[in-house]
């Protein structure tokens, strides 16, 4: 079985890794589970954090290693916080999810989208990356308990419910990052 790093420190996407990944049948591991430091992410786009990732933890390990750069763009904060989503909540979703919501109020503009940039990196320094994005609307008060981040606040296109309601089954299927995977699953010849 090829072993795979899942290089994030952040369990809700290693959550969905591991789901999403089952079908490719790697012997999968994480960051942080090998103790592989965190590098800063310095670049100020989704690719270029995702690539800093993934060459970080598979140079450390030795192993082919996968890092998810992602964010949730709000078109009345101009597509912020986008790449910086995980710093503008700063652990403090309630107040991120509030700031968001009276944005979108003021600019009656709902509208939202997710991007997952996911790069593929071996220990030579060869990568390739994935684009995912998924489109949808700003919930008006946060909703549901599943998931991670901003998924009570985001209602996805053709769906009433947040991807905090409609919870992974759902998610899963449609998120950015299961279309990003999507993406390299094709390319691995994994359907
Ligand atoms: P790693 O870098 O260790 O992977 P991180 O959380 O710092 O973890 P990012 O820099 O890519 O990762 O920040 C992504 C942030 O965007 C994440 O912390 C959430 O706030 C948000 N986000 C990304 N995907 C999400 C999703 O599927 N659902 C909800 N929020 C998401």
């Amino acid at each position: 079985m090829k072993k795979l790093v899942i290089a994030t420190h952040n369990p809700g996407k290693l959550k969905e890794f591991l789901t999403l990944l089952a079908p490719l049948g790697f012997e999968v591991t994480s960051s942080g589970e090998l103790g592989l430091p965190e590098p800063e992410e310095t670049a100020d786009t989704f690719p270029g954090n995702a690539r800093i990732k993934a060459l970080a933890a598979a140079k450390a390990s030795g192993l082919p290693a996968l890092a998810d750069d992602s964010g949730l763009s709000v078109a009345a904060l101009g597509g912020g916080p986008g790449v910086f989503s995980a710093r503008y909540a700063a652990g403090d979703y309630a107040s991120a999810f509030a700031r968001i919501i009276e944005a979108a109020k003021a600019a009656d503009d709902w509208r939202a989208w997710f991007t997952c940039a996911l790069c593929l990196a071996q220990p030579d320094g060869g990568s390739a990356t994935y684009i995912g994005q998924a489109y949808g609307r700003i919930a008006d008060a946060p909703r549901g308990a599943g998931g991670f981040g901003y998924d009570p606040l985001f209602i996805p296109d053709g769906h009433e419910q947040s991807y905090a309601e409609l919870g992974s089954a759902v998610k899963d299927k449609i998120s950015h990052r299961a279309q990003a995977i999507a993406q390299l699953k094709a390319v691995l010849g994994a359907g």
